[in-house]
């Protein structure tokens, strides 16, 4: 089995190059965000970056979040959400939110979010979390976290799309500051 460091240091790899960078190993997403896996490995392993189908197959296993899926047939590869690279659109499911759902940010961004909401920046999408426990990790990458409820369900109810991703994140194209309840 492959070491965690290993696993870890190619799935920052796979994130860069299938959900923001694919231009740093010089290959293009499909419409749907697919990369060919032997395409994949051939142009990463040209820029002196080590990559097998085996190593490819275990990040996909075991990634803590399951931020990779693989096509039907095995060929393909591509990040289940997170994209910022333009020209990828993927086909979410829509569906609608529970009762409440979670987004874990820091303190510094508050100001910004109780002023405007939340918006996507960068990536496609604002990103939510279905448990507080999730939330937590999502806002523990910048600091120390902060956790804010989204009245999705009324959200939804006010005519607010929302989509879900294969591994479990939610998808909204903005929470406006009037269905979040900050801390304390
Ligand atoms: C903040 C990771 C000021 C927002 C995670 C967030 C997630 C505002 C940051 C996924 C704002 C955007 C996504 C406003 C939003 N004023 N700040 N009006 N509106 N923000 O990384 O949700 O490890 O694009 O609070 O686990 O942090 O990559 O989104 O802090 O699932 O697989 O702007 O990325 O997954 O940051 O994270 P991001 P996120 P992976």
């Amino acid at each position: 089995m492959t070491s965690n460091d290993k696993i870890v240091s190619t799935s920052k790899f796979l994130s860069l190059v299938l959900r923001h960078r694919p231009e740093v190993i010089g290959v293009k997403l499909d419409r749907e965000g697919w990369l060919g896996i032997d395409e994949l490995i051939r142009q990463a392993n040209a820029r002196g970056k080590t990559l097998t189908l085996e190593l490819l197959h275990d990040v996909v296993a075991t990634n803590d979040k399951k931020r990779f899926a693989l096509s039907d047939d095995g060929l393909r590869i591509r990040a289940s959400q997170g994209h910022s690279v333009s020209g990828v659109e993927l086909k979410f499911e829509r569906k609608s939110p529970p009762k409440i759902l979670y987004h874990g940010t820091v303190a510094a961004f508050l100001e910004g979010i109780r002023a405007t909401g939340l918006h996507k920046r960068s990536r496609h999408h604002v990103h939510l979390s279905p448990d507080e426990e999730t939330a937590k990790r999502v806002g523990s990458r910048r600091g120390k976290p902060i956790i804010l409820r989204v009245a999705a369900e009324a959200m939804h109810r006010d005519g607010h799309q929302f989509y879900l991703s294969a591994n479990g994140v939610w998808l909204v194209d903005a929470v406006p500051a009037t269905y979040l309840t900050f801390p304390g």
